[in-house]
């Protein structure tokens, strides 16, 4: 599946002040866990769900319908990478497991390490968002996110958890780690929403 620009040319695929890389920088704050294993893994939903919480272990997510979403992504600090296939749980497949109350209108992703980062539940669901195992045919490296990371590719790319473990669910904006430092509520490339004075 492609749900990318492919009919635009390269340049129309670069917001203003990126520039591409063929390289897959590293980029995060804090430690790369270290899993010796994902017995003890899991990925919980809570917040504003009828069910409280829910939670998935490794075999519970990779047991849900895969697919490859290839994209373009676009880091805060300037690097773009163009055409990354990603494989994964799709958001939407997994939304269907969990009733959401009707007052959610944000998600906050929960890292490892308390890690956080807030949108809007529409920027999630769309079917371009992915929690991903792989990418390029790969598993992800421990740097990337292994072994599951968020990847919303139409925002920048600090949205996209890496080592992701929680989805709440919430009716209020709350900021996460980076927003509270500065950085823009949304982050769309395209309006350059890079700090949240823009
Ligand atoms: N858990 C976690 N996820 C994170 C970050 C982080 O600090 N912690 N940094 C974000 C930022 S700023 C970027 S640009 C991408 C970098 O992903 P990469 O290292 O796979 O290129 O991860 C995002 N996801
Ligand atoms: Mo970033």
């Amino acid at each position: 599946m492609y749900f990318g620009k492919q009919k635009r040319n390269t340049n129309d695929r670069i917001p203003p002040n990126q520039n591409v890389t063929t390289s897959f920088p590293v980029l995060h704050h804090g430690n790369v866990p270290n899993y010796r294993e994902l017995s003890s893994w899991n990925l919980k939903l809570f917040g504003e769900i009828k069910e409280k919480e829910i939670i998935f272990s490794f075999k519970d997510l990779m047991n849900l319908p895969q697919i490859d979403v290839q994209n373009d992504i676009h880091c805060v600090t300037g690097w773009s990478k163009l055409d990354n296939i990603w494989t994964g749980i799709s958001v939407r497949e997994l939304i269907k497991k969990v009733n959401l109350n009707k007052e959610v209108k944000f998600v906050i992703l929960h890292a490892e390490e308390g890690w956080t980062t807030n949108l809007p539940i529409e920027d999630f669901l769309k079917e371009t968002s992915v929690l991903a195992h792989s990418h390029n045919k790969k598993p992800l490296t421990p740097e990337h996110g292994y072994p599951i990371r968020a990847v919303v590719p139409h925002l920048y790319f600090w949205k996209s958890a890496k080592w992701l473990r929680g989805i709440e669910f919430t009716s209020q904006n709350e900021p996460g780690f980076w927003e509270r430092n500065g950085y823009h509520m949304y982050g769309d490339p395209w309006k350059e929403e890079r700090f949240s004075w823009d």
